[in-house]
């Protein structure tokens, strides 16, 4: 048999060893669909606590029960490790690394080639590598394959040894679609390495869409990410129309989203937050730019979004000033500082922003999450801490600034208690409808 004969019987018989490179939201969830299929799994990571934490049969990971990670060590299936040098005895390989950007706003591929650096001096032939990290079309083909093909001369990728992108679709917190039931797209750098790494996730993940190349796999991801970033974009533009006009503008989308076909709701808010939607798209961009074209409708999307938070407290000035106070000195409780309702993640958070202008302006602000307890901003290097109570908070705040619209605040008692609230989510809904102490966005 050939080696990918080989191969694709040691998925199928799922006597194959995988190993994970990166757990976190995304790989340790894959981790655990693996060996819940029957793969002998390694999940590997530069952070100890992690390997240790999993290694004690402990989640870190909301999505992923303690209960399972323990079973599943104690049963021999998972294992972790931050040595990789156990890549010698894989078969596959999946790279679960982050792909933020750099201050510069271009990608930060330092996981992926710190990863890919790591697997050069441990791959052999008979391997399948896949990559999930988001990331611009070509990465797989430009960057991962010349270093991998350096690493094993005369080998031939898609013969001796099999490379694919697979994009990663986990979003946190949500319990309908997840890991193992989430279709996914999968792409390889020939025909061959396709089928590879199909054979290998078609038997784990319930569905796979197979693609012709890896190109195709990394566009799709960005396509995703990208029409929600601009629709996004889209709603946050019409809410400023709709201001203008004197136009309500949560009540004109409702309207439209009793469309039941060709429409897909979108809301407004303070900002574009979280580790996908704001930073995928501009790797697209980035990419484009390296072949002098000009992503028009990202860039104008990213820049009304960009703006938003800048928006949102220049609306806030003006109804404070509507009310005879200034910004300038006045108390402003900002509600919610997660990047959206009911998780307890901050990256990208529009609240930063906001926090920030605030304080520029003079405001007097303090905060409340109650998922996120204290507030760091790495660059302007402010912190604080969440108020302890709320309702007090509430009482004594001259404006409630609702960014982050959780769903256990008792938003009925909020607008009872309050003296003023701004609220950039629709969270108090009909409660705010004739009420002059709520302004929405
Ligand atoms: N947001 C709005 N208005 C909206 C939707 C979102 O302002 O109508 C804001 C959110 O408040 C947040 C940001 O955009 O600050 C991103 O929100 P999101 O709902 O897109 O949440 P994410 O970043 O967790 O996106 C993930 C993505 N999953 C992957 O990349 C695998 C995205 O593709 C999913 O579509 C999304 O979850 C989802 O549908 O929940």
């Amino acid at each position: 048999m050939s080696i990918k004969e080989t191969l694709i019987e040691k998925f199928q018989t799922r006597s194959a060893r995988v190993a994970i490179l990166g757990l976190g939201y995304v790989g340790l969830p894959l981790a655990v669909v693996f060996a819940e299929a029957g793969f002998s799994v390694t999940g590997i990571d530069t952070d100890h606590r992690k390997v240790e934490a999993i290694q004690r049969g402990e989640s870190y990971i909301p999505d992923v029960a303690s209960d399972t990670v323990r079973t599943l060590v104690h049963s021999g299936r998972l294992q972790a490790t931050s040595d990789f040098s156990v890549l010698r005895e894989m078969d596959g390989v999946s790279i679960c690394v982050p792909t933020p950007l750099r201050k510069t706003g271009d990608p930060d591929l330092s996981f992926i080639l710190a990863a890919t650096e790591e697997l050069a001096r441990h791959i052999h032939p008979g391997m399948v590598i896949v990559l999930e990290s988001t990331t611009y079309p070509g990465t797989t083909r430009e960057i991962l394959l010349p270093r991998l093909n350096a690493a094993m001369p005369g080998l031939v990728v898609g013969e001796n040894w099999f490379l694919a992108f697979s994009p990663e679709r986990v979003d946190p917190g949500r319990r309908d679609w997840t890991t193992v039931n989430t279709p996914k797209v999968l792409g390889g750098i020939t025909e061959a390495c396709g089928e590879v790494a199909s054979a290998w996730y078609g038997n784990a993940i319930q569905t796979v869409h197979r693609v012709s190349s890896a190109e195709v796999a990394e566009m799709a991801k960005l396509l995703e990410n990208t029409f929600r970033m601009i629709n996004i974009g889209l709603v946050n533009e019409l809410a400023i129309i709709c201001e203008r006009l004197g136009i309500d503008v949560w009540e004109v989308i409702d309207a439209a989203a009793t469309k039941p076909f060709g429409f897909m709701k979108f809301t407004p808010g303070p900002g574009l937050g979280g580790h996908c939607i704001p930073i995928d798209p501009l790797y697209l961009s980035w990419k484009m730019k390296t072949v002098n074209y000009k992503t028009r409708f990202i860039e104008l999307a990213d820049e009304i979004n960009t703006n938003m938070p800048r928006y949102v407290v220049t609306r806030l000035l003006e109804a404070l000033n509507d009310r005879g106070l200034t910004l300038k000195g006045s108390r402003v409780l900002v509600l919610g500082a997660a990047y959206k309702p009911d998780v307890d993640d901050p990256r990208e958070s529009p609240a930063f922003d906001v926090i920030g202008l605030l304080q520029k302006k003079g405001a007097l602000v303090s905060y409340h999450d109650p998922y996120i307890s204290h507030l760091r901003h790495e660059h302007d290097g402010w912190e604080m801490d969440s108020v302890p109570d709320l309702m007090e908070a509430v009482r004594q705040a001259d404006a409630v600034l609702i960014i982050t619209n959780h769903s256990v605040y008792d938003y009925e008692a909020i607008v009872r208690e309050a003296r003023f609230i701004f609220d950039t989510r629709n969270a108090t809904g009909r409660l705010a409808r004739g009420n002059p102490h709520i302004v929405r966005l």
